[in-house]
């Protein structure tokens, strides 16, 4: 990699949040200082939440104030136990969500192709205990949710999507929120649609949604009802606010990120030893990360060296996912986290690399990274 673009005056991270025009932002403020109306189902937790889930094209969502509440709730919500399939190639978030419910999380390898959580490879890791499927739409690519559901229908398993890269993310015209009997959102300040922090559940029916709401509120089913053991995980009015503003927007940052995903592709289509995921048949993409493989062997150098090089340069991509959740302390020492066991994921580990991607970012940044990755 040559020295031949200058270092960028400021840092280009991996990502950075879109935010709509503050005085916009203000009339919102303002409203809710004056009602001192702050959280608690307040009247933007109830217009954000009919309005996301409109744009989405979901029947029952339910807002909270991250993801990782949403997954943990998502478990107690389908009182889910024992032992649950899930892919190590995810944020920490994923499986951790399945230790603070008690549950055992086996990890099975993911594909190629999407790298999300190979169905070829799901069957040979159910046991008598399995009770569910946690897989992940990684980088908001979705997963062969039909497959998944074939094998979860025969073996009777529930399926809970973690789909917090996946904002609006459709597979033939059908919302991906609408596989799995639940999927779960994130809304925090490094992903395409933020509410600073936040979060949701979708769901496909009115009880569950009631049940949902109940143990995000300490398990409050009315002033004086706590029908079970519930936590505090509910979304405020102030991200309930900015959530309402930011659907106005969405659309173009979603369309921004697109361009910028085109123009990486453009520029490194031909340079060996450097891959990348296309867009797959059939799915509107929401663009969330732009990872790439570095293969040493034909690009001569690894992924760290590509790394510590753009660092040098000022640009701050980011080894999503590395290491596999499999390969930390907590998780090492399951039987299903042994190297060896899962190829695709631990290779994809080595070489994948996100470079940035978010809705300010210039093409002309980009195509400078594209020289320096060029070398
Ligand atoms: N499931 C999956 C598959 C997930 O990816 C995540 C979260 C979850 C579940 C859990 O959802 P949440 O509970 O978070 O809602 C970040 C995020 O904290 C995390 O939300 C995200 N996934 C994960 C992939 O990335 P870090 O530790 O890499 O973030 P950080 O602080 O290093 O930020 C990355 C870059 O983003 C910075 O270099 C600059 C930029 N940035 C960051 C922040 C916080 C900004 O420009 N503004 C900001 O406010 O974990």
């Amino acid at each position: 990699m040559k020295n031949i673009i200058e270092k960028a005056e400021k840092p280009v991270w991996v990502t950075k949040p879109y935010l709509p025009p503050l005085e916009e932002f203000q009339e919102y403020l303002r409203d809710i200082w004056d009602s001192r109306w702050l959280t608690n189902n307040g009247k933007y937790h109830q217009e954000f939440e009919k309005a996301l889930g409109e744009y989405l094209g979901v029947k029952h969502i339910s807002l909270f104030a991250n993801g990782t509440l949403a997954l943990v709730i998502a478990l107690q919500a389908l009182q889910i136990t024992a032992e649950v399939l899930t892919t190590p190639f995810s944020f920490v978030a994923t499986t951790h969500a399945l230790w603070w419910n008690g549950i055992k999380p086996v990890f099975v390898d993911i594909e190629a192709e999407t790298f999300n959580l190979d169905p070829n490879m799901i069957e040979a890791a159910i046991t008598p205990q399995t009770t569910a499927i946690l897989p992940v739409h990684v980088y908001g690519n979705p997963c062969r949710v039909e497959q998944i559901k074939d094998i979860a229908d025969t073996y009777g398993l529930k399926v809970i999507y973690d789909a917090c890269h996946a904002f609006g993310v459709t597979l033939n015209g059908i919302p991906i929120l609408n596989y799995g009997d639940l999927s779960v959102m994130s809304f925090h300040a490094t992903k395409v649609f933020t509410t600073f922090e936040g979060g949701a559940i979708v769901c496909h029916d009115e009880a569950m949604k009631r049940r949902i709401d109940n143990l995000k509120n300490f398990g409050f089913a009315g002033e004086t009802m706590v029908v079970a053991p519930g936590i505090n995980a509910k979304m405020n009015e102030f991200q309930a606010a900015l959530g309402l503003l930011q659907l106005k927007y969405i659309d173009q940052a979603i369309e921004k990120r697109k361009q910028v995903a085109y123009r990486y592709r453009e520029g490194l289509r031909n340079i060996a030893g450097i891959s990348y995921l296309e867009d797959m048949p059939g799915v509107k993409h929401c663009y969330t990360y732009f990872p790439i493989l570095i293969d040493e062997g034909k690009y001569g150098k690894t992924r760290d060296d590509v790394y510590e090089e753009l660092k040098r340069h000022n640009v701050f991509g980011r080894r999503y996912f590395y290491p596999l959740i499999s390969q930390f302390p907590t998780y090492r020492g399951l039987e299903s986290s042994h190297p060896g066991k899962m190829r695709v994921a631990e290779r994809v580990t080595q070489e994948v690399i996100c470079l940035p991607n978010y809705t300010e970012l210039r093409l002309e940044s980009v195509d400078k990274i594209c020289q320096l990755l060029a070398r």
